[in-house]
């Protein structure tokens, strides 16, 4: 059971109250590691590409690469649109295999929203195609606490959008952010938005900028040349709450790229005669591994694939 829509993860993760992991890849690396973890913890999994993933990596890459090894995994797994901007990402990812699209105008007036992710739906609907939304805007570290309420996802709007776009899961901006910067202070996610989103509306709901950005990586970074001083993630306690309040599919990207560039920080600086990138990059895959696994087992993931 190898690639798979995503609204049969969707749909499981919410019936069974568990969250499935989604880790974002831009080559064979990225992919082999998530794919390989997941296999090994025995549980369902997104492989997600952003349209700069795109941009860097070709979609004929990383689509090829996916549809090229679908076979040789027993778990079921999603190609996944992550942020998709553009409508016209949107087709290209139908046009290439994907099973699963995030189109994202939360930016943009809730009118808006609601009509392009509507009109998303329409065309990946009779696909078979799962879509993601979102509403409310992630937090950039910049932003001061005081103001950024209004930037977090109405749940009685979230009600409204639900009914009347018919998305298969739907995106709540709580206070988390993307990247290695997400908290000036303590972390703080807002779960009563969250609990109340799902009361409402009883969606599958994913959560973006989850990284936990451990002090691991960061560390070992720092070590070898690195500059990431004051970098803070989500604390897993956090995202066990998130899981238990019914977040169904998280978003991890930045705990894979500092698990890798730590192991190539430290060897490049340790093995100065090598020049063959395999010696570095095996080992930084190695590490994307364990992470992967970590989370993977954090979400509540693990032998989920059982249930398919
Ligand atoms: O959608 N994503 C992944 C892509 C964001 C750009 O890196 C996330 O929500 C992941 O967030 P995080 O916490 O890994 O940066
Ligand atoms: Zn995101």
């Amino acid at each position: 059971m190898p690639l798979v829509s995503g609204k049969l993860l969707f749909e499981k993760a919410n019936e069974f109250g568990f969250a499935v992991g989604a880790f974002n890849f831009n080559n064979m690396e990225f992919l082999r590691a998530i794919l390989e973890s997941a296999e090994e913890e025995e549980a369902p999994v997104f492989v997600q590409t952003t349209e700069s993933a795109i941009r860097y990596a070709g979609i004929e890459f990383l689509s090829g690469m996916v549809h090229a090894v679908k076979d040789k995994y027993r778990i079921p797994f999603a190609l996944h649109l992550d942020h998709g901007k553009h409508v016209e990402t949107v087709l290209l990812a139908i046009r290439y295999g994907y099973t699963s699209v995030m189109i994202d105008y939360s930016d943009r007036s809730y009118g808006e929203n609601l009509e392009v992710t509507r009109r998303v739906v329409s065309l990946c609907a009779p696909l078979g195609i799962s879509v993601e939304a979102e509403l409310g805007q992630l937090a950039g570290i910049e932003d001061n606490v005081e103001s950024q309420e209004e930037f977090l996802v109405d749940p009685v709007q979230a009600k409204d959008f639900a009914l009347r776009t018919g998305i298969d899961a739907l995106a709540p901006a709580i206070g988390t952010a993307h990247g290695a910067f997400k908290f000036k202070g303590e972390a703080k996610l807002d779960f009563e938005r969250l609990r109340k989103v799902k009361e409402l509306t009883n969606l599958p709901l994913v959560l973006h900028g989850a990284s936990g950005v451990y002090y691991e990586y960061v560390n070992e970074i720092n070590r070898y040349g690195g500059e990431l001083e004051g970098a803070k993630g989500v604390p897993d306690e956090d995202i066990r709450k998130a899981v238990e309040l019914g977040i169904n599919k998280i978003n991890t990207d930045t705990d894979l790229r500092l698990a890798f560039v730590a192991v190539l920080r430290r060897l490049m600086s340790e093995e100065r005669k090598n020049f063959d990138p395999r010696k570095f990059f095996k080992p930084a895959m190695e590490e994307v591994k364990e992470v992967v696994k970590r989370r993977i087992r954090l979400y509540g993931s693990s032998g989920r694939a059982s249930l398919f």
